[in-house]
């Protein structure tokens, strides 16, 4: 069997791609390790900024999350039991973020693969990649129901997450691996069956660390408490997690924090991020977490994959009508531009948030930085740059 493009991965980055190149006439199969009601219900992300809602916009993707995401245009952040809001829009030209469940989103983008009459393999194991540097890369895998299949393409577009299949056929050497040093902390990631207590996503900086408050709809919420590296999620009951939230984000004012269920075991999320550069071997594009991963801090991961996926499908879709393949040469260098922006985004608020319970010395000048977000135009028009890049 021959395919125009095989794309490894149902996340944002596999499906945008895939809707696109489909939509260009081009034969694509994607390949997905989940069921189809594991895609569509695996909650992630929430957030998303102007350049992924404006790429969704651009292929008609944004139906679902115009009909059901909330805008955001500030955000809230709490220092010495004090909160302040950010109109970070103001300083951005009116530029926001809409929060919209990412397995939501993917749902959407399922639909709109098939209805432009594009395939899926859910369920498949065995992921193989071969002949990445010929002219005809070919993947094998055995399907749901337990048979071998290869298929030969033009391109494949791995877009397999993080710890996926595609970046790890690539032979060893081939790709710098840019990682940074270890950090000291990490973010228990928690999500509950709650409606939110703010209609705001809130940063707390407290004494105890960082307790962020994040929003994904009106009966579930999702909450970040900042712990060590070397934190054991097993170590945080649910009434710890409760616990330490409303220490973290308490406030002198009439504020109560609701509890719900746990919605499932919370997660330790490591706070160090590593890119893969180039995000090309051969005939083998990496899109999305395949090609790094950034922290969760500034809710980059799924905007970067989503426009990573459409950067993609363009360069292949020049390569294969128009045998023009300079937008595929340029393909890395444009989306890691865009993902080095956003990793500073993600490095400033995590400087800006996290508290260095050690060392005092940080800490007053954690307290200078949050002062001056709270009284300085020119500082809330920074954080305004970072908190919605890229553009
Ligand atoms: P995904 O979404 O991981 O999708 C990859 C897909 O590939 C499949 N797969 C395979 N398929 C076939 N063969 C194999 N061998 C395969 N191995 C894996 C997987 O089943 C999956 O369906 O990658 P993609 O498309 O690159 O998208 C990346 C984003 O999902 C990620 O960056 C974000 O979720 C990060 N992130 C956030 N990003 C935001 O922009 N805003 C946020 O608010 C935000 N919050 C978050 C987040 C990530 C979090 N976690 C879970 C780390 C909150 C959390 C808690």
């Amino acid at each position: 069997r021959r395919v125009g493009v095989v794309v490894i991965g149902a996340g944002v980055a596999g499906l945008v791609a895939a809707v696109v190149l489909a939509r260009r006439g081009i034969d694509t199969l994607v390949l997905e390790a989940a069921s189809r009601a594991r895609v569509e219900s695996r909650p992630r992300a929430g957030l998303l900024g102007p350049a992924a809602v404006d790429a969704l916009e651009r292929n008609g993707l944004a139906d679902g999350l115009r009909a059901e995401g909330a805008p955001h245009h500030n955000c809230e952040l709490r220092h010495r039991r004090r909160a302040f809001v950010v109109e970070y829009d103001r300083h951005a030209g009116g530029r926001h973020h809409v929060v919209y469940p990412q397995q939501e989103l993917v749902a959407d983008l399922v639909a709109a693969y098939l209805a432009a009459g594009g395939v899926i393999e859910f369920g498949v194991t065995d992921v193989m990649l071969d002949a990445l540097t010929s002219d005809h890369p070919a993947v094998s895998f055995v399907t749901a129901d337990g048979q071998r299949q290869t298929v030969e393409s033009r391109f494949i577009a791995g877009c397999d997450g993080h710890h996926g299949v595609s970046r790890g056929s690539i032979p060893e050497g081939a790709l710098r691996h840019i990682r940074q040093r270890d950090s000291a902390w990490a973010w228990l990631a928690v999500l509950a069956a709650v409606a939110p207590s703010t209609d705001k996503i809130i940063y707390g900086v407290s004494p105890r660390g960082f307790a962020g408050h994040m929003l994904r709809d009106h009966r579930t919420s999702r909450f970040y408490l900042q712990v060590e590296a070397t934190a054991d999620a097993a170590d945080w009951s649910a009434e710890r997690i409760w616990e330490e939230l409303h220490a973290r984000l308490a406030v002198d004012a009439d504020w109560q924090l609701a509890e719900g269920p746990l919605l499932e075991p919370p997660n330790v999320i490591a706070m160090d991020s590593v890119f893969y550069e180039p995000m090309r071997f051969g005939r083998l594009i990496l899109a999305g977490d395949a090609a790094r991963r950034v922290p969760p801090a500034a809710a980059k991961g799924a905007g970067l994959a989503i426009v990573d996926g459409e950067t993609l499908a363009l360069a292949v879709a020049a390569a294969l009508h128009d045998a023009d393949e300079r937008p595929l040469n340029a393909y890395s260098e444009v989306c890691l531009g865009r993902a080095w922006l956003a990793q500073e985004a993600s490095t400033k608020l995590l400087q800006l948030v996290n508290v260095e319970l050690a060392d005092p010395f940080a800490r007053r000048l954690q307290d200078v930085r949050l002062d001056r977000l709270r009284t300085s135009p020119v500082a809330a028009a920074e954080f305004a740059d970072h908190y919605l890049s890229p553009r």
